[in-house]
């Protein structure tokens, strides 16, 4: 049945006969009942990925795309003179993640399904995910992002529990949406939910009752933790979501036979990040319930487990203290100090223990010692929690410890964002490649083809177009398309130093108002959420945003150099940044940034990578070569160093050299105050010339070295094209079709059910 004829159906009437509104509806339930048809066949051992974040943006094109029905709907709709991209704009994005470690369990939900394997997501369903990012007075507001329409592609499923808390229980309803993987299986997205959940609780923004855990348990994504109350609702969140977990996978296990002592032959659990950590005291909770020996669940936990790491800061492995446990979830409480013990007894070493001298758990801890694997998410990444973060850990367990470099869904971000590009090397070298991205390398053929390169420049320039246009109806944004687009577009953090960027920002400024005037207009795009906690962060978005509107409003800058800071920078966002991009910024401080997986979807798009030796960036600089990519800033090692011994002066860096200064100046200059506000200017001018803990400065000359060598670099259009051919033809190893074979083929060891 086509969509036409599915629509006529349900509504009684044709599509040129409905408005977009009614399409958007009838699509969604077509494209639902079609991912019903491909629904996985129940393998005996599945994958649970446990997340708290899936950032899985909008899913009717992806779906279609994935079902292998994209064109033929499409042109359906433009034989109603109805637009596909039109109607997808009314579909809410769900913003279910904050970035990098939600978008990274999107993509490989997209990889499992695609590669027929049999496994399914969990997580939570956050009535009004993440704030909604707005812009007053050149500061970010939040707002709630509410994003469960009537029509909305979750499924109501019959599964409740009862899921107690000290003190209280709540009802929780699990409901699921539909992962379709490329001309493949579909799999399951299950969000659980509580029943007891109240949006009504929610003024002021985003602000709300924070000890009414049963009506605002599932409201929002990472409420504020700057309190304690803020904190603590993130351990209730955290167990509702793996207690439900747990219950769902007994269930399940038992269902196809599990006697439970064999759960590792019908379970394996990969727990994103330390947010689900426990998952493991809960199991090992409801095994003995349910007649194990603690001993006996133990060892059965600890063979269905796996932990990936995604970050080196130490402030952000969570700690949470005994008396919130206590408060929260005391039935683990026992099982948590148990778990301690044994490994007390065992190492006598405090470093490794799971209670610390401040009595927290540490649980990151929990995952090393119950669980089979540690994973880190880049080469890089991986090798520093080996030699110095879980160094201890290593010592003990080195045969648990293995990378897993991240990957991207071909399909959302190549197919779907840029089908210019797609088809354009779908015309070279066939259609290979969307299963198989290695196949990307027969491009290299193409590295001196003058044709070639020029359309890839012109897909370049017309997506910079359709950037602008987009730019324009959608936030009010003039840009110019004849610009050199240069993009820093991520969560908001100091180590990834947004700071940086703008402190060139003022720097090229100052040039052109000294009369140095580049050759070509450039356009720095930054686009980038505060956690609404984060003082700093929100400073440096004030900062930025202060900055273009400074730089905006004089004349002798403005024809050369342009700041754009994209309000509410999300999935959809990024799908129209991306392929528009000429340079992509990923300057984070070396060995801070786990791996990215922005730098990995821009050079797939034919951007160039310019950027610190950290993360994937090491791996990217790897497989393209130096002369394909530009690199700066201190080696990890030297910062790392620098870190031990505890002596970098900020100060002395801004005191020895001028332009630096001069730059750093800027931010409390009258100019900058009369755009925004001192308290917020100053703030951060005294982090910077005081702390400065993500070493901003000295990297600062080489920054502003290699990236004015990269403007150069852009002006031999020849030369530059094949940077971008041979960036795309290298991106074949980021696919997360790669990154899941190999968390199979090491970790979970399913059988592979493609058709
Ligand atoms: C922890 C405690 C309390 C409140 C919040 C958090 C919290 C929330 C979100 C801690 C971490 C996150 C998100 C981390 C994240 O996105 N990490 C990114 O993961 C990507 C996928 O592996 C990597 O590519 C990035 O390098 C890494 O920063």
């Amino acid at each position: 049945m086509t969509a036409n004829e599915y629509i006529r159906r349900q509504s009684g009437r044709s599509m040129d006969e409905c408005t977009n509104e009614e399409i958007y509806a009838g699509l969604l339930s077509y494209v639902k009942e079609k991912a019903k048809e491909k629904e996985s066949i129940q393998g005996k051992k599945k994958l649970y990925y446990i997340s708290a974040e899936f950032l899985i943006g909008k899913l009717l094109s992806n779906n279609l795309i994935n079902l292998g029905l994209y064109d033929e709907v499409k042109k359906e709709l433009e034989a109603c003179g109805k637009s596909l991209a039109e109607i997808e704009e009314l579909e809410p994005e769900p913003s279910l993640g904050n970035g990098g470690l939600g978008r990274l369990a999107a993509c490989f939900l997209d990889s499992v399904a695609t590669l027929g394997l049999n496994g399914d997501g969990i997580g939570l369903n956050y009535h009004l995910g993440l704030f909604r990012q707005v812009f007053e007075n050149n500061l970010q507001k939040e707002v709630p992002n509410p994003w469960i329409t009537p029509n909305s592609w979750l499924t109501r499923t019959e599964r409740t529990y009862n899921i107690h808390f000290g003190g209280f229980s709540v009802q929780s309803r699990m409901y699921d949406i539909d992962v379709a993987g490329y001309e493949n299986r579909t799999t399951k997205l299950h969000l659980f939910d509580v029943e007891s959940a109240n949006e009504s609780m929610v003024h002021d923004g985003i602000e709300f009752d924070k000890t009414k855990i049963a009506e605002n348990l599932t409201l929002f994504l990472y409420p504020d933790d700057s309190d304690e109350n803020g904190r603590l609702l993130r351990v209730y969140q955290q167990y509702f979501m793996v207690s439900n977990a747990a219950r769902l996978i007994l269930d399940e296990c038992v269902a196809k036979g599990s006697s439970l002592y064999d759960l590792s032959d019908y379970a394996v659990i990969q727990i994103n990040d330390t947010h689900p950590t426990m998952v493991i005291p809960e199991l090992i909770r409801l095994l003995m319930e349910r007649g194990l020996l603690i001993g006996e669940a133990i060892d059965v936990v600890t063979k269905t487990c796996a932990y990936t790491n995604h970050t080196i800061l130490a402030e952000a492995l969570e700690k949470w203290p005994m008396h919130f446990m206590q408060k929260a979830v005391p039935q683990l409480v026992p099982v948590i100090y148990e778990l301690n013990n044994l490994v007390n007894k065992k190492y006598n070493d405090p470093s490794v223990s799971v209670i610390n001298q401040d009595n927290c758990v540490c649980m990151a801890h929990i995952d090393i010692h119950y669980g089979m694997s540690v994973n880190g998410v880049a080469a890089l990444h991986t090798e520093i929690l080996k030699k110095t973060e879980l160094n201890h850990f290593y010592k003990l367990y080195p045969e648990k410890f293995n990378n897993k470099t991240n990957g991207i869904t071909f399909r959302r971000w190549l197919l779907y964002c840029n089908p210019q590009l797609s088809a354009f090397i779908e015309e070279l070298i066939g259609s290979g490649f969307k299963k198989d991205a290695m196949e990307l390398e027969k491009l290299a053929a193409y590295v001196n083809d003058e044709s070639v390169l020029k359309r890839l420049l012109a897909i370049k320039d017309a997506r910079k177009v359709i950037l602008r246009d987009y730019l324009k109806k959608t936030q009010n944004i003039d840009v110019d398309e004849t610009s050199v687009f240069d993009i820093q577009v991520k969560r908001l953090h100091e180590y990834k130093r947004q700071q940086l960027n703008a402190l060139y920002v003022i720097h090229k400024y100052f040039e052109i108002k000294s009369g140095k005037k580049p050759v070509r207009p450039v356009t720095v795009f930054f686009g980038a959420k505060a956690a609404p906690a984060y003082i700093i962060a929100k400073d440096i978005i004030h900062l930025i945003l202060c900055l273009s509107q400074v730089i905006g409003n004089d004349p002798q800058v403005s024809p050369y150099l342009k700041v754009v800071m994209v309000e509410n920078y999300n999935v959809t966002l990024a799908e129209k940044l991306i392929p528009a991009c000429d340079i992509s910024e990923q300057i984070s401080l070396a060995s801070k940034e786990a791996s990215g997986t922005g730098n990995m979807k821009f050079m797939l798009n034919g951007a160039v990578t310019l950027g610190t030796m950290d993360g994937a960036n090491v791996e990217i600089a790897e497989l393209v070569g130096e002369d394909n990519i530009f690199t700066f800033g201190e080696s990890s090692q030297t910062v790392i160093d620098r870190y031990g011994r505890a002596d970098y002066v900020s100060r002395d860096y801004y005191e020895k050299d001028e332009d630096l200064k001069k730059a750093v100046d800027f931010i409390i200059s009258d100019q900058m105050k009369e755009a925004g506000s001192s308290e917020q200017l100053e703030r951060l001018y005294n982090e910077l010339l005081n702390k400065d803990w993500f070493m901003t400065f000295p990297d600062y000359q080489d920054y502003i070295a290699i990236k004015d060598k990269a403007l150069e670099a852009y002006e031999d259009r020849n030369a530059w094209a094949k940077m971008m051919l041979v960036n795309i033809s290298k991106a074949g190893f980021f696919s997360s079709d790669r990154t899941i074979r190999q968390y199979n083929d090491e970790i979970w060891k399913l059988e592979s059910m493609t058709d």
